[in-house]
């Protein structure tokens, strides 16, 4: 049983909704407390009501589980442009946060990644146990923007090695391997199964053809200053999530990419109520991110963690890798977090604990084959779930003894 006074995380799971295949009774069985969700079914940029919080919130609290945390509301893409009605959108955006606060939800997971969200070049690498996971593979990245999507100057952004590689490999795919891996770089829709069409896809590449790094970084500064005061006065922690992968793709500017976008970002607007979500694995993909230092730097700014562990190398390729396996020291950015928890209780936060997920679990046992939601299946998170528990109870302990 989770001692709810004790400082630590909050151990929460990511819960689609009703139509997410896992359901709220099984997830009581994994060890969380808390459900991190969203209203899927609001159209991005409209205001989510007191009603459709308080009704979701409540079937949550029937099968004794709380809302942690908000992921996503998301950011349209009006605002990420400011194009259109984004001052609208803001205002919206503002409702939402006074709406969620009203009724308790106080946590809130955005990202401000152009078009796409999360992208990978395949969902179901097999590792030698059979369990399956999720990769990226730079080349075949760029297979796909040379030769698929055709995009103008796309050549430009990629080194001579990188085209061969890519040349070479899609020359080796015949008609069905072309499809799917366009239907895996598409499908960028959390929650959804659904891929976007290549012709829309590049219409919405093309609306950010003059919206370059410095441009975006200035329509997320100018969103945070409108929305952070609302957030502060409501007590709404946002917490905003790393890109995925770290870097520029397809023409389209990153700026939420490590130490130093981070670090921007929580200074030009300075208010506790402006975090970040620490994602070990979208940060961690990246071969010069440190997120032991990010997790030491920005402890006291940190309001939600996912927690997962990626392979990786210089030439940004990746892939997802068992908690404690991967290229992330895990431990020590647990630790940290957990003396965060510790120095927030001792300050009498009555927030201390800190949200923690599991992510990106691999597909493994009686998922394989099922119709999952890519890294979203039972047994993978429940694993890493209970391994966070674990090294979550040795590291308190062993801090008591201290
Ligand atoms: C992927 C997730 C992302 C994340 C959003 C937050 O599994 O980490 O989809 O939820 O980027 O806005």
């Amino acid at each position: 049983m989770q001692n709810l006074n004790k400082p630590g995380f909050e151990h929460t799971w990511r819960w689609f909704g009703p139509n997410d295949r896992i359901t709220l009774d099984q997830i009581r069985q994994t060890g969380a407390t808390g459900i991190v969700t969203a209203l899927h079914q609001v159209p991005v940029g409209e205001v989510w009501t007191l009603e459709a919080i308080q009704e979701r919130k409540a079937l949550i609290e029937k099968h004794d589980l709380t809302w942690a945390v908000v992921e996503s509301v998301p950011v349209s893409e009006a605002i990420k442009k400011q194009k259109n009605n984004y001052k609208e959108h803001i205002e919206n955006y503002k409702q939402t946060l006074s709406n969620l606060a009203q009724c308790g939800i106080y946590t809130v997971c955005y990202n401000f990644m152009p078009v796409l969200d999360w992208s990978r070049t395949n969902l179901a690498l097999t590792y030698p146990d059979g369990s399956q996971s999720l990769m990226y593979v730079y080349h075949v990245f760029a297979a796909f923007d040379l030769f698929i999507l055709k995009r103008q100057n796309a050549a430009s952004d990629y080194s001579q090695e990188v085209i061969d590689q890519a040349t070479k490999y899609f020359g080796s795919l015949n008609e069905d391997q072309k499809a799917e891996l366009q239907n895996t770089i598409l499908l960028g829709l959390p929650g959804s199964l659904e891929a976007y069409t290549l012709e829309a896809f590049q219409a919405s590449l093309d609306e950010y053809r003059h919206i370059n790094k410095d441009k975006l970084r200035e329509h997320l500064i100018y969103f945070l200053r409108e929305i952070t005061p609302v957030a502060e006065h409501k007590g709404v922690k946002l917490a905003i999530h790393p890109d995925d992968p770290p870097w520029a793709q397809l023409g389209l500017p990153r700026i939420v990419t490590g130490y130093d976008d981070l670090k921007y970002i929580l200074n030009e607007v300075n208010s506790p109520a402006n975090g970040i979500t620490l994602c070990t694995g979208s940060l961690g993909a990246g071969y010069d991110n440190d997120l032991v230092k990010m997790a030491n730097e920005f402890a006291d700014r940190i309001h939600f963690a996912h927690l997962r562990n990626v392979t990786r190398d210089v030439d940004r390729n990746f892939m997802e890798n068992n908690l404690f396996d991967g290229d992330v020291d895990i431990l020590n950015v647990a630790s940290l977090l957990i003396k965060e928890s510790i120095r927030r209780k001792s300050q009498e936060h009555s927030d201390y604990k800190i949200p923690i997920r599991p992510d990106h679990g691999f597909q493994m046992l009686g998922d394989i084959g099922l119709d999952n939601y890519p890294g979203y299946g039972l047994y993978g998170r429940m694993k890493s779930l209970a391994e966070i528990r674990g090294m979550e109870l040795g590291l308190l302990t062993s801090f008591n003894k201290q």
